[in-house]
């Protein structure tokens, strides 16, 4: 498999960052989390994104985990690193050493928290674009303030400027932005929900926090849609959106998938506070509703045989 960025598709998990219970990087689950994700045919990986709760660690942290992570995957798969920070200057810092290491891309939300124009925001994508020669892929999120098409293809102009992880709900945009971009333009899905119509609208990839846990689910969603086979797709998504609701309702998405993780023998850790991790009994409860949506939707899910098989009785 090549590992360049024209290799970047399919399911990409955007990976989860893996802490100890003190709130410290955590290098062996690092490694252990990356060596599940191996086990499947993923298309690349997305690092210290969103999901990867990179707004909460500081710039050597992002940087370690980058290192730890390129190592694990020895060039099995091209690896993004997100390099979204509060300064242009510091998402630059995070880009060279990105570069440094190896990884096939850079992506970044735009600048947030300050109210900035649009002509600040392209700036910073045109300085961080500049500052090495890796491709740069957009990250268009609600979180951080949702870009109009007319700016994301401007953007795409931007000579390293290679795609876009479009995290709307409106897909009519994805279709205008395929339209009024370069060709060979990147697209990825990033909201998990709406896998499967992404998927169908002709994304590269899609890109998302629950293909830590359910990437299985995903790829047959994603053959289920390339062999034309809609109704499959759909019924697929449908289940997947269970599992999605059930992690989101949790209160603590990211924690919640680490649970799921853990019981799994994955050890992808805790989440950093602000968000909040569950007591014992709670995970148990969490694990168990996962259990359950597997068995009743019929889906036979990689991280639950893995639960049932050091649980049998879980249920
Ligand atoms: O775009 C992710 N967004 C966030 C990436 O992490 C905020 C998505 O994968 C969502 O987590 C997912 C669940 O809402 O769609």
């Amino acid at each position: 498999m090549g590992c360049g960025i024209q290799d970047f598709k399919g399911v990409i998990p955007a990976v989860l960052s893996v802490f100890d219970q003190q709130e410290n990087f955590d290098e062996q689950g690092t490694r252990e989390l990356m060596n599940h994700l191996l086990s499947f045919p993923i298309g690349g990986l997305y690092l210290t994104g969103s999901t990867g709760e990179a707004f909460l660690m500081n710039s050597e942290e992002r940087m370690r985990q980058v290192e730890v992570v390129m190592d694990q995957v020895a060039g099995k798969v091209p690896v993004v690193v997100h390099v979204g920070a509060m300064s242009t200057k510091a998402s630059i810092e995070l880009a060279r050493h990105a570069e440094k290491v190896g990884a096939a891309g850079i992506s970044s939300v735009p600048p947030f928290y300050f109210k900035y124009n649009n002509e600040q925001i392209f700036r910073y994508y045109q300085d961080l674009a500049e500052s090495t020669s890796l491709p740069l892929v957009v990250y268009n999120i609600p979180l951080a303030g949702m870009m109009t098409v007319e700016q994301i293809i401007r953007l795409s102009e931007i000579d390293n400027v290679k795609g876009v992880k479009y995290t709307g709900t409106a897909l009519y945009e994805v279709t205008q932005v395929k339209e009024g971009c370069k060709p060979g333009f990147q697209v990825y899905g990033g909201c998990d929900e709406l896998g499967s119509s992404n998927i169908s609208l002709g994304v590269d990839g899609i890109i998302g926090s629950f293909y830590n846990v359910i990437p299985d689910l995903y790829m047959r969603i994603w053959e289920a849609v390339k062999n034309s086979d809609i109704p499959t797709a759909t019924a697929l998504q449908a289940k997947a959106v269970h599992v999605i609701f059930a992690g989101i309702r949790s209160g603590s998405m990211m924690a919640c998938m680490k649970a799921w993780l853990r019981a799994g023998g994955v050890n992808a850790g805790w989440s950093r506070r602000p968000f909040t991790n569950f007591s014992p009994e709670e995970e148990t409860a969490l694990v168990r509703q996962l259990v359950s949506i597997d068995r009743e939707d019929g889906i036979g899910l990689e991280l639950v045989k893995k639960i049932l098989a050091r649980n049998p009785d879980i249920l």
